[in-house]
């Protein structure tokens, strides 16, 4: 087993890598275009082929390490097919596989925080994106975000999840790594006890700042970033 959760400060992104040990071929999900380089020289170090870069949907606080590394590798990109964007190799639909070696990659659709929104199963674990991040979630009120849908995704197709199911999320803004379904369940400041009005209420009344880098990052990442 060949698991790696890497960190960009700047954005707070989480980037995962993973392997088929055996066969030695990988996959990255989120991939940072400043980490494109980092991330080159640790596919390289472990000996592994990088057959697919993979985007939880089209990131609005940093742009895709995905063309660069696309170009480096000759992987290929792929995101969801609801996230109108272009420049992808591979447009994903709910229940696709990404497969790397005798490995794959589940596809979960979770429309919410973007209508693209995807997370990923990788055996017991969920690559949740922002759709669901530690003791919170994505935020709704941008990029034709949705907060029903987000509460309707995370309930029904990540909450009903065994409870042991290990939750890697796309950020983490306080230095948490995962947590699980069951602790989500139980304790999420946002989901724990909220009915769906209660939560759309609370999310849309958030009033956060825009991501810094909003302005650069939708456009690159809606044709598949920049080189
Ligand atoms: N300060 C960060 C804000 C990042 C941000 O808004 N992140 C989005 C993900 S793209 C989010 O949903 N955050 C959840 C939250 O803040 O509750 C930046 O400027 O990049
Ligand atoms: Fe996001």
């Amino acid at each position: 087993m060949l698991f790696r959760q890497l960190f960009d400060a700047e954005s707070s992104t989480y980037t995962y890598l993973i392997g088929d040990a055996v066969r030695r071929e990988a996959v990255l999900v989120d991939p940072v275009r400043e980490q494109v380089e980092r991330d080159l020289a640790l596919v390289d170090a472990l000996g592994l082929t990088l057959a697919w870069i993979v985007e939880t949907h089209v990131h609005a606080d940093h742009v895709t390490g995905g063309r660069a590394l696309r170009e480096r590798t000759g992987a290929r990109t792929a995101v969801s097919r609801h996230c109108g964007a272009s420049g992808y190799d591979r447009e994903l639909d709910d229940g696709d596989r990404i497969v790397f070696g005798d490995e794959h990659l589940h596809a979960i659709s979770t429309p919410g925080h973007t209508p693209g929104s995807t997370c990923f199963l990788w055996r017991d674990r969920l690559l949740t994106g922002d759709t669901l991040l530690i003791g919170g979630c994505g935020r709704t009120d941008f990029q034709n975000g949705n907060a029903a849908s987000l509460f309707d995704s995370v309930t029904a197709r990540l909450f009903t999840l065994p409870d042991d199911t290990l939750v890697y999320p796309g950020h983490d803004y306080k230095g948490r790594h995962v947590s699980t379904i069951g602790e989500e369940k139980a304790t999420n400041a946002r989901l724990a006890g909220r009915t769906r009005e209660e939560f759309v209420a609370l999310m849309d009344n958030l009033n956060l700042p825009q991501p810094k880098k909003i302005g650069e990052a939708v456009p690159a990442n809606l044709v598949g970033g920049t080189g």
